[in-house]
């Protein structure tokens, strides 16, 4: 049987990181082999591709150029890693995905949706993640969490209004497709977050153990 594919997304400092821990111990708890990887990134030349882009230049990085590069990173990661692993049976959790690029290069910078779903249907053919947790947060909440983490990449470097087009890209993705997504309140408390975090992953694991 297929793996199942689970992503987690969010603007900056929401707690992904800290949070995909926690989401490691649940699928170590159920006995579930799982791979958990990012994007950009989860190959060698993915994860070059992501330097790329993070990377604080003067050049300006045209639009277009960001996006390709992140199909480009996604379709090796895809091709070398997600693919062969869900194939294998193993779940996916994924730091960021095909959300983000609708929510960041769509919403954020305005690049059209259909061209994006374009690349998305060239990429991916189908496979879309089976759940995605989006942590929600107010921007100035997280952008003071992420300054106080380290130095800000290209992306941190974007005025509040950008993170606020991003964050407003996530809940209309979230609107239309409940059925995937859960938004979950990330300025609660780390343990309140969590728990909401278990009941999400609780109620999608038992339709998925019924038919499995
Ligand atoms: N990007 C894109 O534009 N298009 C795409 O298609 C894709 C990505 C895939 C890199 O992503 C960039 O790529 C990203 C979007 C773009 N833009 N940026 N920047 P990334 O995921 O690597 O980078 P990030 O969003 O900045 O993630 P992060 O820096 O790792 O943040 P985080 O993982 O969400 O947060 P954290 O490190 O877990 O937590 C931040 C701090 O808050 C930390 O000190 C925690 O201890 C603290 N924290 C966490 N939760 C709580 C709670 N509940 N209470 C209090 N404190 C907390």
């Amino acid at each position: 049987m297929r793996g199942k594919f689970i992503t987690i997304e969010g603007t900056e400092g929401v707690g992904k990181t800290t949070n995909i821990q926690f989401i490691q111990d649940w699928l170590k708890a159920k006995n579930l082999a799982y791979l958990c990887t990012r994007e950009p990134g989860g190959t060698p030349l993915a994860e070059q591709i992501r330097d790329l882009l993070l990377a604080p230049r003067d050049e300006l990085v045209c639009d277009t150029a960001e996006l390709l590069l992140m199909f480009a990173g996604r379709a090796q990661h895809l091709n070398q890693v997600i693919e062969p692993t869900l194939g294998e049976g193993a779940w996916v959790l994924c730091d960021r995905f095909t959300d983000a690029t609708y929510a960041y290069q769509g919403a954020g910078r305005g690049m059209c949706a259909d061209l994006i779903s374009e690349l998305e249907l060239i990429v991916q053919g189908s496979l879309r993640p089976d759940l995605t947790l989006i942590l929600d947060i107010p921007v100035e909440v997280g952008l003071k969490r992420a300054s106080e983490r380290s130095d800000p990449d290209r992306f941190e470097q974007e005025k509040t209004e950008f993170f606020e087009l991003v964050r407003n890209g996530y809940l209309n993705i979230a609107k239309e497709d409940p059925e995937r997504c859960v938004v979950i309140d990330a300025s609660k408390s780390l343990e309140s977050v969590q728990r909401e975090i278990s009941i999400a992953l609780e109620a999608f694991w038992c339709p998925s153990e019924e038919s499995g």
